[in-house]
């Protein structure tokens, strides 16, 4: 058969546990669209800190200044939003969780975590969503420092939920026995958020 006039087959991309790259339901855009519910803060407070709180062995809070001297991690992950773009391939450059899970030391029952940000917003996920390979707290997008818009100058990243769950403007994790839902989550969006389950809304 010639192959004049027909398109070579599209290979869907697969992750390494065999699921498609792109989950159901979402389309791939090279832009990075904005999406908050908040206004965009005028820089982050002279008073940040960040909060280790809840039931953890060592609760703690780190000014800016030792907050940005703790080890950085380089890594590359997919971006899914819940209103259906998917943003490949970003570099976050930032704080690995296991540098704060490892000084907290959460304490068994310790099962979800509520993340806060210094707007008011917050979200919950079960802490072992959070205490995983590829969570961030990030203060670099592509090489750049974060731009104040998505988050800047720190968010956290949980590749693998949708974004809503990717706190912008982070200032604290709260770590609980019983879940409790955060700020999308009592306004409609579903509890847990697993995008290859379309875990979209309730
Ligand atoms: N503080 C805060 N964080 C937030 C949000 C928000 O409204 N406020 N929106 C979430 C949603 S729904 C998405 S899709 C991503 C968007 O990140 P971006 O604006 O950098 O693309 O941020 C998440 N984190
Ligand atoms: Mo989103």
């Amino acid at each position: 058969m010639p192959l004049f006039g027909k398109k070579a087959p599209v290979e869907i991309e697969k992750r390494p546990d065999g699921l498609d790259r792109l989950p159901p339901g979402q389309y791939l855009t090279k832009k990075w669209p904005v999406l908050s519910y908040e206004r965009t803060p005028k820089g982050i407070p002279p008073d940040w800190k960040l909060k280790i709180t809840g039931k953890v062995e060592h609760p703690f809070s780190l000014t800016w200044e030792e907050f940005l001297a703790l080890p950085r991690t380089i890594l590359t992950s997919d971006f899914h939003c819940v209103t259906t773009w998917s943003r490949y391939d970003n570099t976050w450059e930032g704080v690995h969780i296991r540098e704060i899970l490892q000084r907290a030391k959460p304490l068994p029952e310790a099962n979800f975590v509520m993340v806060h940000s210094w707007t008011g917003y917050t979200t919950n996920v079960p802490l072992k969503d959070l205490d995983d390979d590829d969570v961030l707290i990030a203060l670099k997008h592509d090489g750049q420092d974060l731009e104040p818009d998505h988050g800047g100058p720190v968010r956290l990243i949980i590749p693998k939920l949708y974004a809503y769950k990717s706190a912008k403007w982070f200032d604290g994790l709260e770590f609980m026995e019983r879940d409790r839902p955060g700020f999308w989550e009592q306004r409609g969006y579903h509890n847990r958020a697993n995008p290859w389950e379309e875990e979209r809304y309730w």
